[in-house]
């Protein structure tokens, strides 16, 4: 038995997890840049610290936020097609390792699973979920590796030669600009190699209503993921944004196919981060996150510029939402 289905029974020390995280210094760097601009802008990453994390498994909870319960209604609904589809002794690589509902489902209806390499920038969540699914799967080799996985990074020499499965649940595709869509496609189809695969959720384009309501929930959830990161440069960073001065909208670009997560300036102030200063206009505001939503052929056409080749697709029944097994080309 080879390092890559070795067993970790309970009680054994929790896995290693490999670093290459980000730190303080490149939040500051990242977010001053971002900001003086014409088009304030920050990078979405930022605002899954610990406190947004929690933010947005609330978010996934919400009534009005659909795309959550329906990829997992989608997994269950299609598990078995699913893992025949992925072949045997998959190794799972699953690019962010928020909530392990997902991954269970599919590693329960995977032919003897090999390994789960959870590749995640939140360490804690990281360290915690990779403790768990160790414990619970004692015949998977756990291999957490810290590191923004946007980047490529490497993969740990016991994947050689297994059959390599990408995992991107969630639509988090659709956080990136279709040119940072295709690099990351690219880039994954580089990290997997020749033989490798990818399963990857998609949000679809749907009545404009829908989209709407799920960014800009009832209870203010969303609002509060948003604000978010103007409390975490507060915290982390000799930043002072005033909370009270700002709001959360998301906005649906038709054209662009996305929404917008934004926060307003209400009034013309201007906010210190360090040594920086940043004017706001009154009515100006930052661009947080895009959230794209694909068809199913625009989002096959896309992949397959990245070189992969579609294998087969999954949709729920109201057409909200996608799920797609690509092989590398
Ligand atoms: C990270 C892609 C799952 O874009 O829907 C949810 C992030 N932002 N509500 C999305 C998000 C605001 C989310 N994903």
């Amino acid at each position: 038995m080879d390092r890559a289905t070795a067993a970790h029974p309970a009680g054994q020390p929790a896995p290693d997890v490999a670093d290459h995280g980000d730190d303080s210094a490149a939040f500051r760097r990242d977010l001053i840049a971002g900001l003086s601009g014409a088009a304030k802008q920050t990078k979405p990453k930022y605002l899954y610290d610990e406190r947004g994390a929690a933010l947005f498994e609330e978010i996934c909870e919400l009534e009005e936020y659909y795309p959550t319960r329906t990829e997992i209604g989608l997994l269950r609904a299609q598990a078995a097609d699913i893992a025949r589809s992925l072949g045997r002794n998959a190794m799972v690589i699953e690019f962010g390792s928020g909530a392990t509902v997902k991954i269970r489902i599919l590693l329960d209806a995977l032919q003897e699973p090999a390994a789960y390499v959870p590749v995640d920038i939140s360490r804690e969540q990281l360290a915690e979920n990779s403790r768990i699914l160790a414990a619970e799967y004692p015949r998977l080799s756990v291999v957490p590796i810290c590191a923004d996985y946007t980047r490529p990074f490497p993969l740990p020499g016991e994947l050689d030669g297994g059959n390599r499965v990408a995992f991107f649940p969630g639509s988090t595709i659709g956080n990136l600009l279709p040119d940072e869509a295709l690099d990351f496609l690219q880039s994954v189809r580089a990290t997997v190699g020749s033989g490798g695969s990818l399963l990857i959720g998609v949000d679809l384009r749907k009545d404009p209503d829908v989209l709407r309501a799920a960014y800009n929930d009832s209870k203010g959830v969303t609002a509060a993921f948003n604000l978010n990161l103007l409390e975490r440069a507060n915290r982390e960073l000799d930043a002072d944004f005033d909370l009270d001065a700002f709001r959360h909208e998301a906005v649906y670009d038709h054209d662009k196919g996305r929404i917008e997560m934004r926060l307003y300036s209400l009034r013309p102030q201007e906010v210190r981060i360090d040594g920086a200063r940043i004017p706001f206009a009154d009515g100006e505001y930052i661009l947080t996150e895009v959230s794209h939503k694909y068809s199913v052929d625009g989002f096959q056409a896309l992949a397959a510029r990245a070189g992969w080749q579609a294998k087969s697709c999954w949709t729920d029944q109201a057409d909200y939402f996608s799920l797609h097994h690509l092989i590398a080309g």
